[in-house]
């Protein structure tokens, strides 16, 4: 077993059963001239994590750690958006409305594709997911049994929508979730703070945070 000194405590992972997921690191969420900039959202901080994130995926390719890589997206019928989702968005803004990089949110368009710097190796696997949590209507927990995986490492954007969500379903089954400080990141930066409060509470109630220079020198 690794031993990764984290808050508030140490997280401890066989790399043969882990998997490291990269949420939504897309177009659309982090390059200027995309949807998240394009809803007024300051995109600069996202995409200030692309050095780490590019680092933590050297990392977990060279441990050996299955590579997971997921877009928030719907099919081009938009029948798997539920239409309180679509309707969440502003008018003329929509999940599946033409924006800056396609249509919004629908796989294939040019703005749901992955930025090219953590772009997936072949091999990795790629999660197209219609919810914010990773689990939801993917079959991924099923696949990450069937591989033996009990353990995940999480990065991608956004740390409070679906960072977050997809570590509390990860919790709900019950694999063991460690998040890397430098390689998430939200829109306000006072609820990326929140959420690795509000993760690593009572005791870890939904995981741990660990920096990547930490995890790095657990596996030497
Ligand atoms: N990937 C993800 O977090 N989807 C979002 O819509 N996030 C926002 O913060 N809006």
């Amino acid at each position: 077993m690794i031993e990764v000194t984290a808050v508030p405590d140490n997280f401890a992972f066989d790399p043969e059963r882990t998997a490291l997921v990269v949420i939504d690191m897309q177009r659309d969420f982090i390059e200027p001239g995309g949807f998240g900039a394009a809803l007024g959202n300051d995109v600069t901080p996202l995409a200030a994590i692309i050095p780490a994130v590019q680092q933590l995926l050297d990392i977990a390719r060279q441990a050996g750690l299955l590579v997971i890589h997921t877009r928030e997206s719907h099919l081009p019928d938009l029948s798997d958006c539920p239409p309180a989702k679509r309707a969440g968005g502003p008018p003329g803004m929509q999940i599946g409305d033409v924006g800056p990089m396609g249509r919004i949110l629908v796989r294939g368009e040019p703005g749901n594709q992955i930025l090219e710097a953590v772009a997936p190796l072949a091999g990795e696997w790629v999660i197209d997911k219609p919810g914010k949590g990773m689990f939801y209507a993917t079959g991924l927990h099923e696949r990450l049994q069937q591989q033996g995986i009990d353990s995940l490492i999480f990065a991608g954007v956004t740390t409070e929508v679906c960072v977050q969500t997809s570590m509390r379903e990860a919790n709900d089954r019950g694999y063991r979730c460690l998040l890397i400080d430098e390689a998430t990141e939200s829109y306000f930066p006072e609820f990326k703070q929140a959420t690795l409060a509000m993760i690593t509470a009572q005791g870890g109630i939904v995981g741990r945070v660990a920096r990547l220079q930490q995890l790095q020198a657990s596996l030497g």
